[in-house]
C-alpha cells in the first residue's frame, strides 16, 4: 500500500500489510480529504476498502470524494469499497445504507459489521470523534488492534485540544503517524504532512508541502516556481506548456507584466509565474521572486549573447540556492547551440540540468519537468 502521495510514498516505502498508520490533523483541516486520497490510491491498486463514518453520513464522504474529482461507486458497485455507516445509529436516525451500524456505541458491533465484508485497507473515519463519543480511548485503541490483525488500519484524527498525555497514548498505539499542519509564511498558509514516526523504516525528518485539490486531490503542491530569462527568450511560451490553465499579460507580443500558469504533473501541483525579461522591469523582480521554491531559466539557443543577461536575472531573482533547471529554448532555429553548449556557455555549477526544448512545440518540456521535480523532492 502507498498513500499516492509523491515524495512521501519515495521516502517511507510501501506501508507494510497488518499496520496502523494515524492520520492526525491540525484543527481546521479535514483529515477526510487525506484518507479519501489514500483510499482511492489503495482501490487503483487494486486493493480492496472498508471505510467506517461516525461523525458525517456515508452520503458525505461519496460527496467529499466526487468534489476532488474521484469517482467511488465504481469500486462500490464491485465490492472492492464498502462505506460502514456508523453515524446514522449514533444520531438516530434512520439510514438507507447497505452496511449499517445500529448501535456504534459499542466497538463490538461496530466489528460485527466489518466481519460482514472484505478488506486489505479500513480507514476509520473519525477516531476522534469516536474518542469525543465515548469519553475514553481505551476500547477504540483495543478495536484498532483487533482490525489489524486483518488488515491495515489508517485511521484519521483531529487533534483538537486534547490532554497531551492522551495523545500520546494514542500515538503510542500506532505504527505510523502523520500530522498535517498549516505553516504561516510571510504572506501564505501553507500545508505540510510530517511524518512523526514510522515504524517499519527509519527516516529522517521531512515535511512535505500538500494542498487538497477540488478537483484533483491531494497533491504535493509548491506555490510558486518561477520562470525567468532574457527578453524575447521563450518564457511565456514555456509558462504556457507546462501549464494546464494559463493566464497571460501580453501587449504587442511579448510580456509587460506576469504570466501565470497551473501545472498538474506526476502528483505534483504548482503554480508557476513569468518575469517580464526587460530591464525595465528589473525592480520588481526580487519580489516577484518571494518565497519561490525553484527557478526555470529559459535561453533563447540561437543568441548566446543573451546569456550574460540570463544570469544576471538569475542573480536578481536571488535563484542560486533554489533548484534551478535551465531550458535551451529554440533548438529548432538553424543556428542554435546544443543544450551541452548553452550549459557551457552559461557557466552555471555543473548539477544544473539544462534541457533541449521548443517551446512552441511543447518539445523536451516534459523531461524539463522531471528534471525539476526531482530535484524539488530533494
Ligand atoms: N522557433 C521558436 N520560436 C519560439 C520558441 N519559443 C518561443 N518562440 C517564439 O519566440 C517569441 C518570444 O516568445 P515568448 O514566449 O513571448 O518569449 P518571452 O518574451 O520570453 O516571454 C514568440 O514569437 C514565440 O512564438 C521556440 O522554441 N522556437
Ligand atoms: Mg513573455
Amino acid at each position: 500500500m502507498r498513500t499516492g502521495i509523491r515524495i512521501l510514498d519515495d521516502k517511507i516505502g510501501e506501508i507494510p500489510d497488518n499496520v496502523a498508520v494515524l492520520l492526525s490533523t491540525s484543527p481546521g483541516i479535514d483529515p477526510a480529504s487525506f484518507g479519501i486520497n489514500i483510499m482511492d490510491t489503495a482501490l487503483k491498486n487494486n486493493s480492496k476498502c472498508v471505510y467506517i463514518v461516525n461523525n458525517k453520513p456515508a452520503s458525505a464522504v461519496r460527496r467529499e470524494a466526487s468534489t476532488m474529482g474521484l469517482d467511488l461507486s465504481r469500486y462500490e458497485s464491485n465490492n472492492l469499497l464498502y462505506i460502514i455507516d456508523a453515524f446514522s445509529g449514533y444520531m438516530g436516525i434512520h439510514s438507507d445504507e447497505k452496511h449499517v451500524v445500529e448501535n456504534p456505541f459499542e466497538t463490538k458491533n461496530i466489528l460485527d459489521e466489518v466481519k460482514k465484508v472484505q478488506g486489505d485497507i479500513i480507514f476509520i473515519d473519525s477516531a476522534s470523534s469516536y474518542i469525543d463519543m465515548k469519553e475514553e480511548v481505551e476500547e477504540l485503541l483495543r478495536m484498532i488492534e483487533t482490525l489489524k490483525k486483518k488488515m491495515t488500519v489508517v485511521a484519521l484524527f483531529s487533534a483538537w485540544e486534547y490532554e497531551k498525555e492522551i495523545v500520546k497514548s494514542i500515538k503510542n498505539n500506532f505504527d505510523a503517524v502523520l500530522n498535517i499542519k498549516p505553516v504561516e509564511e510571510v504572506t501564505i498558509v501553507r500545508q505540510f504532512l510530517f511524518p512523526e514516526k514510522i515504524g517499519w523504516k527509519k527516516i529522517k525528518p521531512f515535511a512535505v508541502p500538500v494542498k487538497v485539490l477540488k478537483p484533483g486531490g491531494v497533491k504535493v503542491y509548491f506555490p510558486k516556481i518561477l520562470v525567468t530569462g532574457p527578453y524575447n527568450a521563450g518564457k511565456s511560451s514555456i509558462v504556457k506548456s507546462l501549464s494546464n490553465k494559463v493566464v497571460s499579460v501580453d501587449r504587442m507580443g511579448t510580456t509587460v507584466a506576469l504570466d501565470h500558469g497551473y501545472m498538474d504533473y506526476k502528483g505534483f501541483a504548482a503554480d508557476i509565474y513569468g518575469t517580464p525579461g526587460q530591464e525595465d522591469f528589473d525592480p520588481i523582480l526580487q519580489y516577484l521572486a518571494d518565497e519561490a521554491v525553484a527557478v526555470i531559466l529559459v535561453v533563447d539557443s540561437a543568441k548566446p549573447e543573451t546569456f550574460i543577461r540570463a544570469k544576471d536575472m538569475l542573480s536578481k531573482t536571488k535563484a542560486y540556492g533554489l533548484p534551478i533547471v535551465v531550458a535551451a529554448n529554440k533548438q529548432d532555429m538553424g543556428n542554435a547551440l546544443s543544450a551541452e553548449d548553452v550549459k557551457r556557455k552559461l557557466g552555471l555549477p555543473g548539477d544544473v540540468p539544462v534541457c533541449p526544448t521548443v517551446a512552441t512545440e511543447k518539445k523536451g518540456v516534459e523531461l524539463l519537468l522531471d528534471e525539476l521535480t526531482e530535484r524539488l523532492m530533494r
